[in-house]
């Protein structure tokens, strides 16, 4: 295409997106610069990672013109209570946790998957370096399949990038779909990206707990293409999987399996220690795992002030 024609609108996704303008991923895998034009900044502010767009080449620069319509995206709250869009479209939220080396944190898990059920997103469980199964430190991988597998309903895939048990299994998971990747540093997310994509050379990006979760940081994303319509998004900063913005009484409702257990007594029941709670009274009976009721105690009483 000659520099000063014009070329057709072109579908293309937004790769990244930052102060001055975005990357785009064109359909043949290129990435370019582009501006956002006026009237897309308008209604949108500003294209986030994951946007499906309509672009068009003007003289050489490429344009966004239009922002196609959002399905399953990622929000946060802002320091100042605003919400934000931190990225689109996106088809399933993949949990990466090591189940040794680091020692498997279940809070982390459990936060990432209240953060998915209350953005609505499908989630799924990757637990990872199963190769370290029998150290000491290891953590039970037959009470991770019923608590997550039976009683929570996620896809749960064990896999080791070592052995190479499980990796197909993880590239089916995410076959065709859009998925924000999350874990811990270390947690083996690299690792597993590049077992099933051996050619492809690249960080898929540090998170690390400590710098990132600060109140401050900045948090975006970037989307990495791989075969077959498979797009990865990493999401920097375990902050894009906040609960902040969840009101104390609907975060229940983000740990699937309380559903099960029943009605309470009381509508408006914080299953803290209320009479006639059947989610305690599931936790009491096994039906309920104690350690997901005490990863919800903890993020209902997290300091939800900015
Ligand atoms: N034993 C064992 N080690 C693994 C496995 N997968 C990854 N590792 C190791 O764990 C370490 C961290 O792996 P990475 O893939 O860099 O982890 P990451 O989640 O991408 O980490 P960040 O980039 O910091 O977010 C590396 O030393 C890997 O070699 C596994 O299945 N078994
Ligand atoms: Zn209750």
């Amino acid at each position: 295409m000659s520099r000063w024609t014009i070329s057709d609108n072109t579908t293309a996704r937004i790769a990244s997106s930052g102060k001055r303008g975005v990357t785009l991923l064109l359909p043949g895998g290129e990435t370019v610069k582009a501006r956002v034009s006026s009237n897309v900044f308008r209604e949108y502010k500003n294209p986030v990672c994951g946007d499906v767009a309509t672009v068009v080449n003007r003289q050489g620069a490429w344009y966004v013109e239009k922002i196609e319509t959002r399905k399953g995206i990622l929000e946060r709250t802002s320091p100042v209570g605003k919400r934000q869009v931190l990225a689109a479209n996106i088809d399933l939220v993949v949990i990466v946790a090591s189940i040794a080396s680091p020692p498997l944190r279940r809070g982390f898990v459990d936060r990432a998957l209240a953060s998915a059920e209350w953005n609505r997103l499908p989630a799924a469980l990757v637990f990872n370096k199963i190769d370290l199964r029998e150290t000491t430190e290891a953590a039970d991988l037959t009470v991770l399949e019923k608590v997550y597998g039976k009683q929570a309903g996620y896809t749960v895939v064990q896999t080791s990038t070592v052995t190479g048990e499980g990796i197909n299994s993880f590239k089916n998971l995410i076959d065709g779909k859009t998925v924000a990747l999350a874990g811990i540093s270390a947690a083996g997310k690299t690792s597993l990206i590049q077992a099933i994509h051996p050619d492809l050379n690249l960080r898929i990006g540090s998170v690390n707990a400590k710098t990132t979760k600060g109140k401050h940081t900045t948090v975006s994303a970037r989307l990495i293409p791989l075969e077959n319509e498979t797009f990865l998004m990493d999401t920097p900063g375990l902050r894009a999987f906040s609960v902040d913005h969840i009101p104390k009484e609907e975060l229940g409702y983000c740990f699937t399996e309380f559903e099960g257990a029943g009605r309470c007594r009381f509508r408006n029941c914080l299953h803290e220690t209320e009479p006639g709670c059947a989610v305690l009274e599931a936790v009491e009976n096994g039906t309920i795992d104690k350690e997901r009721h005490l990863s919800y105690l903890k993020l209902l009483h997290e300091d939800n002030t900015f």
